[in-house]
């Protein structure tokens, strides 16, 4: 879809916004809401702030995340009114605002001043946002009713909302073929990332994360965070988990890719991914996120028996006992929308069995989530088993020769809709 019919859907996502708003205000007995962009803050005794990335809900509204210092008021029956920061500042340029179809039906004015805007009389008013920038602000800062309900406004996406996500999602993987390009060419993982933002257009301050990439046994550190300068003398594999925002919102995808003289560490990566796939067209209204998850185990079971890595278990006796845990220790996923572990995903706690899952809800028409199983060679989890009963069943000499290629994470985008779901990530590839 190209960008003029994305922004078509603008004004109608406006319009269910307040329907959504004004529902969630009129249920908690408030009759203005004023919701704060944010600020980065100084660090400590240095004239340098932190990156900034605005606060969810004025994302939600404006799609602005760098837009700092700005207000916007939802009254129901009312244009919402977007009060941006626009000081006369020699040291600063301010942002310049694309024309687009919503800033016809929102009302739009520029101010000089960083603080609050005041308002002619609001009513009972909630102010929601970082309560950094709400000291000495009138009114009910975060009441926690209404920053749940307005949090809940944000789990079924609308067709603007999508579509965003899928155009996040375009522009991520063709940073993610310059990636793997560039990691069959010898590159470094510094370089990799060089190559990844110069095929996205987008800095690295503005991902909506910092974008994972590991080389070798680096791709089996779950969040691994630093860049080596220099290529490792052996490439065995690359993981790159990186993400694009797009008008605020946000895509969350990651490929591995195996070195060209790593045959079982390839047929491992073609075992997770299709695995990764099934659990894909799991997704469908109706279906308990958790049932993935589980399922997710299962898969993850099946494959350390086809590839030899565990003997003499059966599948369900490799998740009770704890094995597919130590190859696979995060969740199936999460939501996914303006921020990259979206909002309202766990009403009710994870279960035991699954500590860090991070969405346990009933999928329903509009949701949009990932599916990233893992599996990796990660020794201090590995450890423990290698020196206890368990260690029996596993391949301890296999262990030790794929460990170097660290891990294997496979994850898509994909939207629930009325019919099954539709793969944001793969529908592009
Ligand atoms: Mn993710």
């Amino acid at each position: 879809m190209p960008n003029h019919d994305i922004l078509d859907l603008q004004p109608a996502h406006i319009r269910e916004l307040r329907n959504r708003y004004e529902r969630a205000m009129a249920d908690h007995g408030y009759d203005s809401l004023l919701i704060a962009s944010g600020a980065a803050p100084y660090r400590y005794r240095d004239d340098q702030a932190y990156v900034f990335q605005g606060f969810g809900p004025f994302l939600h509204w404006t799609g602005l995340a760098g837009q700092e210092h700005s207000w916007l008021l939802v009254r129901p029956g009312q244009k919402p009114v977007l009060w941006l920061y626009q000081p006369v500042d020699f040291w600063h340029a301010n942002p310049v605002m694309a024309e687009e179809p919503w800033l016809e039906v929102v009302d739009v004015r520029s101010r000089q001043q960083a603080g609050a805007p005041e308002l002619d009389s609001p009513g009972r008013l909630a102010i929601i946002g970082d309560p950094l920038v709400l000291e000495g602000v009138p009114g009910d800062h975060n009441p926690a009713a209404l920053v749940a309900a307005v949090e809940e406004t944000r789990v079924h996406k609308t067709p603007y909302e999508i579509e965003c996500l899928a155009h996040a999602n375009r522009i991520a993987l063709a940073g993610h073929r310059a990636a793997r390009e560039a990691f069959l060419a010898g590159d470094s993982e510094f370089g990799i990332s060089l190559a990844y933002q110069q095929a996205t257009g987008q800095r690295e301050v503005e991902a909506p994360y910092h974008s994972i990439i590991g080389l070798n046994e680096h791709a089996g550190t779950l969040h691994y965070q630093y860049y080596d300068l220099q290529p490792p003398r052996r490439p065995r594999s690359l993981l790159i988990d990186a993400g694009v925002r797009y008008r605020g919102y946000c895509s969350d995808i990651t490929r591995t890719t195996a070195g060209p003289d790593e045959p079982r560490f390839t047929a491992l990566v073609h075992g997770l991914e299709k695995l990764q796939l099934r659990l894909c067209e799991m997704v469908s209204p109706g279906v308990d996120y958790v049932d993935i998850h589980r399922k997710a185990h299962l898969g993850i079971a099946a494959l350390l028996s086809a590839s030899g890595l565990v003997f003499g278990l059966a599948d369900e006796a490799m998740v009770e006992q704890g094995i597919t845990r130590a190859f696979f220790p995060h969740g199936i996923g999460h939501f996914l929308g303006i921020q990259v572990h979206d909002v309202a995903g766990k009403p009710t706690p994870s279960p035991e069995d699954a500590p860090f899952l991070r969405l346990t809800r009933t999928l329903e028409a509009g949701m949009v989530v990932t599916i990233e199983p893992g599996l990796y060679f990660i020794p201090s989890l590995l450890e423990p088993l290698l020196n206890g009963p368990e260690a029996q069943y596993l391949n301890r000499a296999l262990i030790d020769e794929l460990k170097s290629c660290g891990g294997i994470r496979i994850e898509d985008n994909v939207v629930v809709t009325a019919a099954g779901a539709r793969n944001l990530t793969r529908e592009c590839e």
